[in-house]
């Protein structure tokens, strides 16, 4: 290792060891790995998470979504506090879970109702999950042809209950463990006013083109919509993707690794 590097390399190890370092700086892994754990209970609490890796999401280090700029008050986010999120992966022998924690200083859900499937999502506090199930890492996660929907597509959950899945392969499947699930702490958020909004998913491998198991690999990311006013979002924040449009290209989103359970 040249000396140049050696120093570099020094630095980044040190400055993320003091006290306060700020994950800011640091470039958002591709690839990250979902380990294998028991069943996760979806109720919008996170202790059942403990002992699995999250990854932190800022304005600093993830995508924003360029496709509403210059409509109504969007714009990128003025700080964590405004809007940045942390999320985690892991399966069981049935499904894959993603674990999202939301930072946000309002919470708006004024387009959405708990009961709606068919929710315009994007308007709203909500996550937005996209997976590419064959990881083919198309072009077009909405080919005219429906391809890709046959192994995935967008599912979102709006922090209400409303959720919606029509740019899948799995149009209004929410709730059911054969497709997907999923839950929020929005009871825990009205009752004591927190202001970290959890969002627990469950995916049975279905919904990934019923041939992925443990072992596979899968394309994926995510994104947080974040309206603070009402009306359309005010911004959309990922955490791998190509903006404009970060739902359109799937070689722009991350990878999960489902490692099979190893015994121990
Ligand atoms: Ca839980
Ligand atoms: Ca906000
Ligand atoms: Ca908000
Ligand atoms: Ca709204």
């Amino acid at each position: 290792m040249g000396r140049n590097r050696l120093i570099t390399l020094t630095l980044i190890l040190g400055a993320c060891v003091l006290p306060g370092c700020s994950m800011h700086s640091v470039t958002l892994p591709s690839r990250i790995t979902a380990v294998h754990h028991k069943p996760i209970v979806l109720d919008g609490n996170l202790d059942d998470w403990q002992g699995i890796a999250f990854t932190q999401v800022t304005p600093d280090n993830g995508i924003f979504d360029e496709e509403s700029y210059g409509q109504g008050s969007w714009r990128d986010a003025d700080d964590a506090d405004d809007l940045s999120f942390r999320f985690a992966v892991c399966h069981d022998d049935e499904a894959l879970y993603i674990a999202v924690e939301v930072t946000d200083d309002h919470l708006v859900t004024d387009d959405t109702s708990s009961k709606q499937r068919t929710a315009t999502a994007w308007k709203d506090d909500a996550v937005e999950i996209f997976i590419d199930g064959n990881h083919n890492r198309a072009p077009n996660a909405r080919d005219p042809d429906g391809k890709e929907y046959q192994s995935g597509g967008e599912f979102a959950l709006v922090f209400n209950g409303a959720t919606t899945s029509q740019c899948s392969g799995f149009a209004q499947t929410f709730g059911d463990a054969v497709y997907w699930q999923g839950a929020t702490n929005i009871n825990a958020v009205r009752e004591s006013k927190v202001t970290k909004h959890i969002y627990e998913f469950r995916f049975a491998w279905s919904v990934m083109g019923g041939k992925v198991r443990p072992g596979d690999t899968i394309g994926l990311t995510l994104g947080v919509m974040d309206d603070d006013d009402g009306l359309e979002r005010d911004h959309a924040l990922f955490w791998k993707a190509i903006s404009p449009c970060c739902w359109r290209d799937e070689s722009g989103w991350g990878t999960v690794f489902i490692k099979p359970f190893s015994g121990d």
